[in-house]
């Protein structure tokens, strides 16, 4: 289950698989890879076949009729066969499970990912569990994602940027938007990876199963330093994890009586404020 599929290595997938459906993944990626593969070679053999078979010397006039077996209509409603039953049977299927069936909001760790050029940022809601409001016109240099120093919800809230840390074995939904171009969320070893579009909130859900640190890297040509926009992501164990939220919330308090006052002329597009009421999933 965890070993990666000699296609699949070969063709450089990643191969530590660290979430719960990244097999399912793997195993389509596979099967449709060597259907692939066989197609590519069955059309070439048939190709150079023809050119050899028809050439000028041996066939100097076109025959009208052309071919009478239906060999070549039983292979192509083979492949069209084969092709359906791959799109309607996985492909379909395992897509609705991850955009449809998220796990339920108590259950799941819920964070706001906010990109921008060139960076990722997280906002998470802190001991209370409630996301305080987030408004463009707070953005500045040492508030980033625009925290409203006014909403008490937002008062115990952590902001990260670069790195995240979840704990392993509990699912994990990530709310994306973003501040200025569309980036994209690729978190490679969980197999999960979603656009990050100014003025939207697209969810996607992971459970990681094993411990370690992982690598995110952007996933859109965002700009010119798009090459350099990576990040981290850290499954701790459980305690671990408590552990850094602990500090990080320590810091976040220490930066609360820092919080800049609002700047209506931040050069900032338009970026829809996170409503929690918005969310799949409110957190908490
Ligand atoms: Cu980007």
């Amino acid at each position: 289950m965890s070993s990666l599929a000699l296609i699949n290595e070969f063709l450089g997938m990643p191969p530590n698989n660290a979430s719960s459906h990244g097999f399912q993944i793997d195993h389509i990626l596979e099967f449709c890879h060597w259907f692939m593969g066989a197609l590519f070679v069955g059309w070439s053999v048939f190709f150079i076949y023809v050119l050899i078979r028809f050439r000028k010397r041996r066939q100097p006039t076109a025959d009208h009729l052309g071919v009478k077996s239906g060999i070549s209509t039983h292979l192509e409603f083979s492949v069209v066969l084969i092709e359906s039953v791959l799109l309607l049977g996985f492909a379909i299927p395992l897509w609705a499970r991850r955009v449809n069936q998220f796990p339920p909001g108590k259950e799941a760790l819920l964070v706001h990912m906010v990109a921008q050029q060139f960076n990722f940022n997280y906002h998470l809601p802190g001991p209370d569990g409630q996301f305080g409001r987030r408004d463009v016109n707070f953005v500045s240099n040492s508030n980033p994602l625009g925290l409203d120093p006014n909403d008490p919800a937002g008062k115990d809230d952590i902001v990260t940027s670069g790195e995240l840390h979840v704990p392993v074995n509990r699912p994990v939904i990530v709310e994306l938007s973003s501040k200025d171009v569309i980036h994209n969320y690729f978190v490679p070893s969980m197999r999960i990876a979603g656009d990050a579009i100014p003025g939207s909130l697209i969810p996607i859900w992971f459970t990681p199963i094993k411990t370690g640190t992982d690598e995110v890297i952007c996933g859109q040509l965002c700009g010119l330093g798009h090459y350099g926009m990576k990040g981290t992501l850290v499954v701790d164990t459980q305690r671990d994890y408590e552990a850094w939220l602990k500090e990080r919330a320590e810091l976040a308090g220490g930066a609360q009586s820092t919080a800049p006052s609002p700047s209506p002329g931040a050069p900032q597009p338009q970026n829809k404020p996170a409503e929690p009421a918005a969310s799949p999933t409110p957190g908490g």
